[in-house]
């Protein structure tokens, strides 16, 4: 057990006078700011973001900012952590709701960072990935793995709203964040690898070419599927929380390098009090309604409500309805890091 450590104040000025002119601080005064006793301190605060507050403030910016003013037409998740203007939602997850009016296209870019979109409402939008045409619906989870080129466009007539989840900070914080600009791509006449080569779980393209998988093999996952196993394993799996993990179908591993994903189905009725999990999270509600209390503080969330928890939350979640749930994560990251962990509470 170590004492109180010195401060700075205990120092004489010229001494931290001369210091500041060498370029150089004392630790032990901030040693406990940058490794505290047991558990981090987060910055981050929980969050929640109601969909009906942000969908007239997303339709305003429509109004307001063509496309072409905007690259990406988006409104940030701001942690109330950080405060207001807060370019991520935790540590390491960025968290945006972009919007395409029909006809619009989001021009071809290509950068470090990887990104998600998992879509909220309309139909016709689609995103290119890697000259792949990837149809959008409601709930889809669709990648788009840093240094793969994208554009976005809309064949539709309402307008295509999706939440976008990156690790942004990440990249911000190794100072590895940028991006190139391109020409919309040329599309690949034929259905995307959700409909051909993995349009089944379990089955993947015969082993004898598997040299030529890609890195990202799978790159959308169409909602449709997800909500049918996991009612499967909700009405067998035993547990009255099922769960299904996000992979890539040819190695098994989580989607991207840094963030998970995992499908969440709450039935009504039922109270889950998850471990405490050294991984930030984000949740965003597919459909169903209820409620979560995040740190002691309480949100009643609806369809298409987002909310958030910092490292090591103390979370329950409570159905009033049959609810869905896409659960973002940044354990992938910590797990190559070597300190992913899980507390009993
Ligand atoms: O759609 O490519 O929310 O590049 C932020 C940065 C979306 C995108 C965001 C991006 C994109």
């Amino acid at each position: 057990m170590s004492g109180q450590l010195g401060t700075l104040e205990d120092l004489p000025q010229d001494y931290r006078a001369a210091m500041t002119a060498a370029g150089v601080a004392p630790l032990w005064p901030m040693m406990r700011n940058v490794l505290p006793h047991g558990a981090p301190k987060p910055v981050t605060q929980p969050g929640h973001w109601a969909y009906d507050a942000v969908r007239p403030l997303l339709m305003r910016a429509g109004e307001l900012t063509p496309v072409e003013k905007a690259e990406r037409r988006v409104l940030v998740l701001s942690d109330p952590g950080r405060g207001p203007g807060a370019m991520q939602a935790t540590a390491t997850i960025y968290l945006g709701m972009q919007l395409l009016l029909p006809g619009e296209t989001a021009p071809a870019h290509v950068h470090t960072p990887s990104a998600v979109r998992i879509v909220v409402e309309g139909e016709g939008g689609y995103t290119v990935v890697d000259g792949e045409k990837l149809p959008m619906q409601a709930g889809d989870l669709v990648l788009t793995p840093g240094g793969d080129w994208h554009d976005h466009g809309h064949e539709g007539t309402e307008p295509v709203i999706w939440l976008d989840a990156l690790d942004l900070p990440v990249f911000v914080q190794l100072e590895g964040s940028y991006a190139v600009e391109g020409p919309l791509q040329a599309q690949r006449n034929r259905p995307d690898a959700a409909a051909v080569e993995y349009l089944s779980a379990g089955l993947v393209p015969s082993r004898q070419r598997a040299a030529q998988a890609r890195r990202y093999p799978l790159i959308r996952y169409p909602w449709a599927r997800t909500e049918a196993a996991l009612r499967a394993l909700a009405a067998h799996g035993g547990d009255p929380v099922a769960e299904l993990d996000y992979i890539n179908p040819e190695t098994g591993a989580d989607v991207l390098p840094t963030l998970g994903f995992t499908a969440m189905h709450l039935p009504a009725g039922v109270t889950s009090a998850p471990p405490l999990r050294s991984a930030s999270q984000a949740f965003h509600v597919v459909a169903g309604r209820g409620e979560s209390v995040v740190n002691g503080q309480r949100f009643a969330w609806g369809p298409k409500d987002t909310f958030t928890a910092p490292v090591f939350a103390e979370l329950t979640h409570t159905a009033t309805e049959d609810a869905f749930l896409v659960r973002i994560h940044d354990r992938p990251l910590q797990e190559k890091l070597g300190y992913y962990e899980e507390r009993a509470r």
